[in-house]
Formats: structure tokens, C-alpha cells, sequence
């Protein structure tokens, strides 16, 4: 294991004023979100949706990496340059997602367990022999009627730190994420329950396990109410209710922290991390590492015309880019959006 690497790595994820793009959508999921802007989920369509994110101009400047599928990492643009070099190009270093799902966890309805730990060490040396310099590992944590179980809590946080501790051998920054979803009616105080059992569970997982976490990213959720919440909490309630559950759970030593943004508008993704970096000072950067709050008003425009909004598309992402390079720094404002 290369300490000196794997920290030096992890401290550009963070880069101030940066932060990662999650485009690592497995088949189902990017069929999903083809589907709904009615386009056939075909390799060729999900390469040309890749190649035009990936080749968005200056996008190094405030993406610090991206999150790449199986497929995608081993995918080329139209003119034959592999993705891997276009990102190295553009100062953005790849990443690759190695966890093979969220599956029924057996004896606990409702709950999951995320699989991929077998053939995990031989598939990272390939993965960094392709060029990936981190990894990403999602763990599902449902809150619902007696759910989450303490076992599936710690399951899931055992198998998390058993694959961040396989990719610090294979000298990958492991991305740690145990998300905790937003579906249901649960108030902002179950989420922030939930949240804190979560990572306290996994950070104790993490210790047992040898992980360096100087060298490790917590890809972490937001603490925020339901989707279908009758009240939801402001955007400072979820700023501050987020901060303090880091502070109460997380240790000072860790790389660094990413948001995922699921399921929150863009907008809203946006504001929420604004709030939390105009806050204090952390002991970790707080920056984002969203998919759809990234990626949503720039595939919409893609998908009218394929051909011709190449470059419409791209501005969206550029704008979305920048939008949250800026709230990572707490220098984000509304009337933003407009200009
Ligand atoms: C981009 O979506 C990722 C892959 O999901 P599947 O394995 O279900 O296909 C997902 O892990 C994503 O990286 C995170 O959830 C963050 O994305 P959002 O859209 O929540 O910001």
C-alpha cells in the first residue's frame, strides 16, 4: 500500500472548489434515465451520452474526478480516444464503481445488502491498470416500519470496509458510501437517527479493519426529510442537522466528504451544500459528488436531439459544475442561476 499516494489522491478529490461527477449509472439505471427521455438504452447511445459529458469543455476546472461503470472505463469518443485519456487530459481523475448492487438482504424484508466482494482484489488491479485511481462502494439504507435493523446497518458497513480495505492494497482510494435514502415520510430528526447510527457503524468497521482514512472518502447522504415528509425541513435545518451529525460521527483524520445528492432537485443539492460550507470551518472539505443533480438539466437537453445538442448539453453541465464548485466554497448565491 502507498500511504503517500493514496492521500495525495484523496486530497485532489477534494480539491477546493472542485468536487465529483457520478456518471458510474449501472445498465439498469441508465436505461431508466434513458427511458424517460425516451431514448433506447444501446451501447452506442449510453457512449455518446458519456463522450459528450466527459468531453464538456474546462470541466477539470471544477470537477475533480468522475465515477465511471464497467463499461464505461474500457469506452473510447467517436474518434478513438479512450475516456481514461480524455479525463487525464482534463486533469480529472478516474474513478470506477466496483460494488455489483443493493440486493434483498436474506431474513430482513425490505432491506438490502450490497454485493461484490468476491473476485473484488483481481477486479481492482485491472480497474487500476485501466487507469482507475479510486473506487466506489454504495451501501442502501432504508428507513421505513422497523427498519433499518442493526443487522443490515452492520452488515453493510462490514462489507464496506472489507472492499475500501481491498482498494488501499490495490493503492485505489476507496469512496465509502452508505446512503441513506430519502424515500418515505420520516422527519429530519429519523434521518438524522438513522444517519449517525450509520456512520458510526461504519467508521468502527472501518478502524477494525486496518483502513487508512487519511487515504478514504465518505460519500455521504444529507440529512434531510422524506420525500414524502409532510414537513420538510428548510435548507439551513438540513444544512445544520447534516454538519452536526458529521461532527458527532465522523473522524477528523478522513480524507474528505462528498455528498450524494438522491433525489433532491439540482438546485436544492446545490443550496444544501452552500449552507453547510458557510457554516464553520471542518475538519474534512465538504464538497458534492452528485449524479443526478449534475446530470439532470444537461441529459434533458440531449435527449431532444441527440445530433444537435451536443454543445447546449454540455453548457448545462458546465453551469451545474460550476454552480456546486462554487457552493464547496460557501460562494454560492441564488440569482447565479440566471447569469
Ligand atoms: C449515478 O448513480 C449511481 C449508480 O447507481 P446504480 O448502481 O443504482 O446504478 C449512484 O451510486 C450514484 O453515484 C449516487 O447515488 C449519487 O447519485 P445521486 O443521483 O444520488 O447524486
Amino acid at each position: 500500500m502507498n500511504e503517500m499516494e493514496l492521500v495525495s489522491v484523496a486530497e485532489a478529490m477534494v480539491a477546493e472548489g472542485k468536487g465529483i461527477l457520478a456518471i458510474d449509472e449501472s445498465a439498469g439505471t441508465i436505461a431508466k434515465r434513458f427511458k424517460a427521455i425516451n431514448i433506447e438504452s444501446t451501447e452506442e447511445n449510453r457512449r455518446a451520452y458519456r463522450e459528450m459529458l466527459l468531453t464538456t469543455a474546462h470541466l477539470g476546472k471544477h470537477i475533480s474526478g468522475a465515477i465511471l461503470y464497467d463499461e464505461t472505463i474500457r469506452q473510447s469518443t467517436r474518434n478513438g480516444v479512450s475516456f481514461v485519456q480524455v479525463m487525464q487530459d482534463a486533469g480529472i481523475i478516474p474513478g470506477i464503481k466496483v460494488d455489483m448492487g443493493a440486493h434483498p438482504f436474506a431474513g430482513h424484508p425490505g432491506e438490502k445488502i450490497t454485493e461484490g466482494l468476491d473476485g473484488l482484489r483481481q477486479r481492482l488491479e485491472e480497474y487500476r491498470a485501466l487507469g482507475a485511481r479510486f473506487a466506489k462502494w454504495r451501501a442502501v439504507i432504508t428507513i421505513g416500519e422497523n427498519i433499518p435493523t442493526t443487522s443490515c446497518v452492520d452488515a453493510n458497513a462490514h462489507a464496506l470496509a472489507r472492499y475500501a480495505a481491498l482498494c488501499q492494497e490495490a493503492d485505489i482510494v476507496p469512496i465509502v458510501e452508505p446512503e441513506v435514502l430519502m424515500d418515505g415520510a420520516h422527519s429530519l430528526d429519523e434521518s438524522f437517527e438513522v444517519t449517525e447510527a450509520t456512520l458510526r457503524a461504519l467508521f468502527n468497521q472501518l478502524y477494525e479493519q486496518n483502513v487508512l482514512l487519511e487515504g478514504t472518502i465518505l460519500k455521504a447522504s444529507m440529512v434531510i426529510s422524506g420525500s414524502e415528509a409532510t414537513h420538510r425541513a428548510s435548507v439551513q435545518e438540513v444544512a445544520e442537522a447534516t454538519v452536526q451529525c458529521l461532527l458527532n460521527s465522523v473522524p477528523a483524520a478522513l480524507g474528505g466528504v462528498v455528498f450524494l445528492s438522491g433525489g433532491q432537485t439540482d438546485e436544492e443539492a446545490t443550496a444544501h451544500l452552500n449552507a453547510m460550507n458557510l457554516l464553520a470551518d471542518f475538519p474534512w472539505a465538504l464538497t458534492f459528488s452528485y449524479g443526478r443533480a449534475l446530470q439532470a438539466p444537461s441529459l434533458k437537453v440531449w435527449g431532444e436531439n441527440p445530433a444537435a445538442n451536443v454543445a447546449a448539453a454540455q453548457k448545462k453541465l458546465a453551469h451545474r459544475a460550476r454552480m456546486n464548485g462554487l457552493a464547496a466554497m460557501g460562494q454560492y448565491e441564488e440569482s447565479f442561476e440566471a447569469a
